[in-house]
């Protein structure tokens, strides 16, 4: 089963990791360089030894290629993964000592709070979709993507990235899964996501979903069939706090992966909703609660 390829990575990281000091002061178990490979004409690889909460996942990967960088449309369909920075951000520079709750509440009814404490800075959907050249020329790298997959499908050049260096000062969070590139053969469209920095437990699994789902989402745009997923890790990491959850995950059998259905053909990679997927036959364990490090 392609899934014992993470639960081996998690094996080696408790065995075998380095144990470093890291930003959030947590502590981690790290390995660096590593490679998973799914085929996605066999399933859909969301992991099944834990519930992933694909629905958030999908709703974020939307969030992404909308270009929004603002928490609020995620806080508007329940996803509340991105809060914790700029509650943070919040709670530091104003001294109050808001609830999540609260500080989420304000962002969604009030438009100034909003534009003022709700927005993440130039993240992914601002590089992905109005990276702005230095002549002030804007560039949809998505777009961009899509029409060379069509016209130029043996192009080495169709990849993406949000890794702008001049920007990363202003981001609540610099690109973790920073570079995407694609690959079209036998009429089928692979991709590999480069990360730079992955936190196995929680992180890692989210972006394998999203990663499949956007090759999905350009191979339906394209008319090609789904090849592999390429996962290239740099920083692998677990946190040490994260180690009896991983442990409790190892215990556990991998059932199938599902299967994504999309729903229906929009005009443009731009026009699909949360509506257009479906996963069908996914029956994973239980969910593993764990805290994420800020
Ligand atoms: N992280 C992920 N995947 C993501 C994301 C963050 O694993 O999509 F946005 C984790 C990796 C790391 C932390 O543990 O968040 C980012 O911290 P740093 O910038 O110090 O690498």
């Amino acid at each position: 089963h392609p899934e014992y390829q993470y639960l081996s990575l998690l094996r080696r990281l408790i065995d075998h990791g380095a144990a470093r000091v890291d930003r959030t002061g947590v502590g981690t178990k790290a390995l660096f360089g590593e490679q998973m490979r799914f085929d996605l004409s066999a399933g859909f690889p969301l992991l099944t030894t834990k519930k992933i909460f694909h629905r958030q996942a999908i709703h974020e990967m939307l969030w992404f290629l909308s270009g929004d960088t603002s928490i609020r449309p995620l806080l508007a369909n329940k996803v509340r993964i991105w809060t914790d920075w700029p509650l943070a951000n919040y709670r530091k520079k104003s001294g109050e000592d808001i609830s999540q709750e609260d500080f989420e509440a304000r962002v969604l009814v009030d438009d100034t709070f909003a534009a003022q404490w709700g927005d993440l800075g130039p993240v992914y959907g601002k590089q992905w979709r109005r990276w702005q050249g230095p002549d002030g020329k804007v560039i949809d790298q998505i777009q961009d993507l899509v029409d060379g997959i069509r016209t130029n499908p043996t192009s080495r050049r169709l990849l993406f990235t949000g890794w702008n260096v001049a920007d990363l000062p202003d981001m609540a969070l610099p690109p973790c899964h920073m570079t995407y590139q694609f690959f079209v053969a036998d009429g089928k469209l692979s991709g590999l996501i480069f990360q730079r920095s992955a936190d196995t437990l929680l992180g890692l699994p989210w972006n394998l979903c999203e990663g499949a789902l956007l090759i999905h989402m350009l191979a339906h745009q394209c008319d090609l069939s789904v090849g592999d997923l390429v996962w290239q890790g740099g920083d692998v990491h677990l946190y040490l706090n994260h180690i009896p959850q991983a442990e409790e995950q190892l215990t556990r059998e991998p059932r199938p992966f599902p299967q994504l259905v999309i729903k229906r053909k929009p005009d443009s990679l731009f026009d699909y909703r949360f509506e257009d997927f479906e996963i069908t036959g996914y029956d994973p364990h239980p969910h593993i609660k764990a805290d994420v490090a800020v």
